[in-house]
């Protein structure tokens, strides 16, 4: 393109994973350690998660779902969480690349907290490294937590969905949440310049925490870079692996239209860009290390607050008031079955009594019985017997 501001170029043209381009001391604590970089996407079934994936890497690194196996995936409510990993080397450094691709949410009749299973997966990854960090060898540990969790909005064009605030909400608070505007092929610019402003209005209107670039930075040019990826935000994105030519002769990635091509790579027609620079270029580094130092610590704090040193994660079991509560539970249970024990031998003795009675009554009947028997048998044999004895 023709109108690109020398930053944007710079920018643009870099092809490396951009760590070599990282600021010289940053530069050193990568190389030594090598760095694991793990990217989560997360939203709605059918936005385009996977397909966004397999573009963003060129590389099929994931299997597209066909449309039936998604239709036949959302009648059964399990949310699988799929780890696909590759390694990016760029001359000596080297990223272990963790791409974890998540089916989506939002089919189903009860979409109540269908997210939790995200934090759940967030929240392990910081459990077992806070665990790892707490053992006297610490060499070899193996480090998942997320560093960007880019979430997905379905491009309805109006505004977000309660579901997408609540899930955003509670994602945010754990780790760099980028939000992107899928499939923005779909919408024209107008609507999509529209859709952005209402999306980012939600979004502070409720407080939503998401991953935003550092803007006071004595290097001018790089503040300016920031402050137009925050511009953007958030990214609106077209996923495509295929190559499709364009009516002026080029094969690109995008899709195909009756006006035209919407090209992936295209500054013009969407920001996936921006976005593909942000995460594995200029910005992979500070998302790390806002991940350690802001969500991780957060977690680890709050961990260290409720449990001492090498204690594992309580389970709800293991939970003190939880414990009380079943101790109660327990103790009121006991008494009442004393008392209906207590309740049930009375009526038992009552009713030994009364069959006691009863049979008192019986005897005194049966000998009444006998009694008149033997006068009838009396009255028979005596005198007046040939009375009945016709
Ligand atoms: N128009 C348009 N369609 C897209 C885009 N990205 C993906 N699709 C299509 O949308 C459908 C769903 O794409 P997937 O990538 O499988 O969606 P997903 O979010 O992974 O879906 P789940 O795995 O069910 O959560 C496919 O038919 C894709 O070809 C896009 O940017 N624009
Ligand atoms: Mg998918």
């Amino acid at each position: 393109m023709s109108g690109e501001s020398p930053s944007q170029t710079q920018f643009q043209t870099t092809d490396g994973i951009g760590i070599a381009n990282l600021p010289n001391q940053l530069h050193k604590i990568v190389t030594k350690k090598g760095t694991n970089f793990s990217v989560m996407v997360v939203g709605e079934s059918g936005t385009g998660k996977t397909t966004y994936i397999n573009t963003l890497f060129t590389t099929e690194l994931i299997e597209p779902l066909d449309d039936a196996t998604r239709r036949k995936k959302q009648l059964d409510r399990t949310v699988d969480i799929n780890i696909h990993k590759a390694e990016l080397e760029e001359k000596v450094f080297n990223v272990k690349l963790n791409v974890i691709d998540t089916p989506g949410f939002g089919d189903y009749v009860d979409n109540n907290e269908c997210w939790h299973p995200v934090i759940d997966f967030l929240e392990n990854q910081y459990e077992q490294y806070l665990r790892q960090e707490q053992q006297p060898i610490r060499k070899d540990i193996v480090d998942m937590r997320v560093h960007a969790c880019l979430y997905f909005i379905r491009p309805n064009g109006h505004t977000l969905k309660p579901i997408d605030v609540r899930a955003m909400k509670a994602i945010g608070a754990r780790c760099n949440l980028i939000p992107v505007i899928a499939k923005a092929d779909t919408l024209t610019p107008r609507d999509l310049k529209q859709f952005k402003k209402r999306v980012m209005d939600i979004i502070s209107a409720q407080n939503i925490r998401i991953y935003t670039p550092p803007v006071e930075t004595e290097d001018e040019p790089s503040a300016k870079r920031n402050r137009e990826i925050i511009a953007a935000m958030p990214f609106a994105i077209i996923g495509s692996t295929q190559e499709v030519p364009t009516p002026d002769g080029r094969r690109v990635k995008g899709r195909t239209y009756q006006w035209g091509v919407a090209e992936v790579e295209n500054e013009q027609h969407c920001d996936f860009k921006k976005l593909r620079s942000l995460l594995i270029r200029t910005h992979m580094l500070d998302l790390v290390t806002t991940t350690e130092e802001v969500h991780y610590d957060k977690y680890r704090t709050t961990q260290m607050k409720t449990r001492k040193f090498g204690e594992p994660k309580p389970k709800k079991s293991d939970n003190k008031k939880f414990k009380e509560e079943e101790e109660q539970l327990r103790k009121r249970f006991t008494e009442k079955v004393k008392q209906e024990e207590n309740r049930f031998r009375q009526w038992e003795q009552k009713l030994i009594a009364e069959r006691d009675r009863l049979n008192k009554d019986l005897e005194q009947d049966h000998n009444l019985v006998k009694q008149l028997e033997s006068e009838i048998e009396q009255l028979q044999k005596g005198p007046g017997g040939a009375k009945f004895g016709k």
